[in-house]
């Protein structure tokens, strides 16, 4: 099981890491971002520029990583073989994730100014180009994944996708957001700590946990996992999207616009509900940590091969960005 005991050594070895997944998936997400003369310039313009923007590219390397981890044992597959079947899916999750972006930045959203480190997507274009490049980035997504898998694995990678992506995950969990945050859900804010932590992880399941899961379980599809192969990353998958929103809450609260690439300090400026706001940095540091090990050993039983993912785990909650 890998240890935290050489963190230095664990925060190169997962930047040297992710950056081999993003060479891998840039030069990818590029190529698929090609449109024919049909498409409006300006509305490719913004995809390119929402979609390349330089973000950490978690999703598609987790299912790269649950691709390779689930191809060495006995199923004849080299890592670069598992990474070329699950292509696909990754380019996919990280075009979801990055029209979630898009448009959670909107004014009628979060409306924010600044997202990986350069002006939000309206800010740089306009509204109504925001709006249309993620319903693009969405449909191509899909097209995607239909595209670059075997019929039966793309039909079933996109109903995982979707399910990821719609009412009931990531559109429901920032609906709900959004609804709490502008005063609609009467009680939360004097509810007992208990119910507003168990509030928050209903949220964060289904508006962050849910697109790190079915990355996860497109990885293992990819490359025809076995059941009890995708348990483990769905398991895995389950505290590891906690843990990331955990971090995510504590940047808010204490990390720099610079490191981060968005403005920070919004939750408390707005009197969100947060980890840290509800239980205090400290414990929210502490529960970070336990996610981190529970997600390790939830990949225990794979072996090796799923030390990156491992790595990641423990890295999610110590990062600056
Ligand atoms: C608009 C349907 C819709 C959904 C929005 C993703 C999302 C739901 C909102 C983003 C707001 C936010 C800051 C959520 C917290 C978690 C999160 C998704 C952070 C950004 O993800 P990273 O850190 O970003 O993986 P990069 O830029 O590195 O890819």
């Amino acid at each position: 099981m890998i240890e935290v005991s050489d963190a230095p050594g664990l925060d190169a070895a997962v930047m040297s890491s992710l950056e081999r997944v993003r060479t891998f998936i840039d030069a990818r997400l590029d190529a698929a971002i090609e449109m024919s003369a049909d498409a409006s310039p300006r509305l490719v313009d913004a995809m390119r520029y929402a979609l390349l923007a330089p973000g950490k590219r978690l999703r598609p390397t987790l299912v790269l990583w649950a691709a390779s981890a689930c191809s060495s044992d006995g199923a004849g597959r080299s890592c670069e073989e598992a990474w070329e079947a699950a292509a696909p899916a990754a380019l996919a999750v990280e075009m979801i994730h990055a029209y979630s972006l898009v448009h959670d930045d909107l004014p009628a959203m979060d409306d924010d100014d600044l997202r990986r480190g350069r002006p939000t997507c309206h800010r740089q274009f306009d509204e109504a180009t925001a709006i249309l490049c993620g319903d693009a980035l969405q449909a191509l997504a899909f097209e995607a994944l239909a595209q670059g898998m075997p019929a039966a694995t793309a039909a079933r990678g996109c109903l995982v996708l979707a399910r990821a992506a719609g009412g009931e995950a990531l559109v429901g969990g920032q609906a709900d957001d959004l609804a709490a945050e502008r005063g609609w859900v009467s009680d939360l804010a004097t509810a007992p700590a208990a119910e507003q932590v168990a509030w928050l992880e209903r949220i964060h399941r289904r508006k962050t946990g849910a697109l790190f899961i079915a990355a996860l379980e497109l990885g293992g599809l990819s490359v025809a996992a076995r059941h009890d192969q995708l348990a483990m990353l769905a398991a895995f998958g389950r505290v590891f999207g906690l843990a990331f929103q955990i971090a995510d809450d504590i940047l808010d609260a204490e990390g720099t616009e610079a490191a981060v690439g968005k403005r920070v300090g919004k939750d408390v400026e707005r009197g969100k509900l947060t980890f840290p706001s509800v239980i205090g940095l400290e414990a929210s540091r502490e529960r970070g940590h336990a996610l981190a090990r529970e997600a390790v050993g939830a990949v225990a039983g794979m072996g090796p091969e799923a030390d990156d993912l491992a790595r990641l785990a423990h890295w999610i909650i110590r990062r600056n960005h």
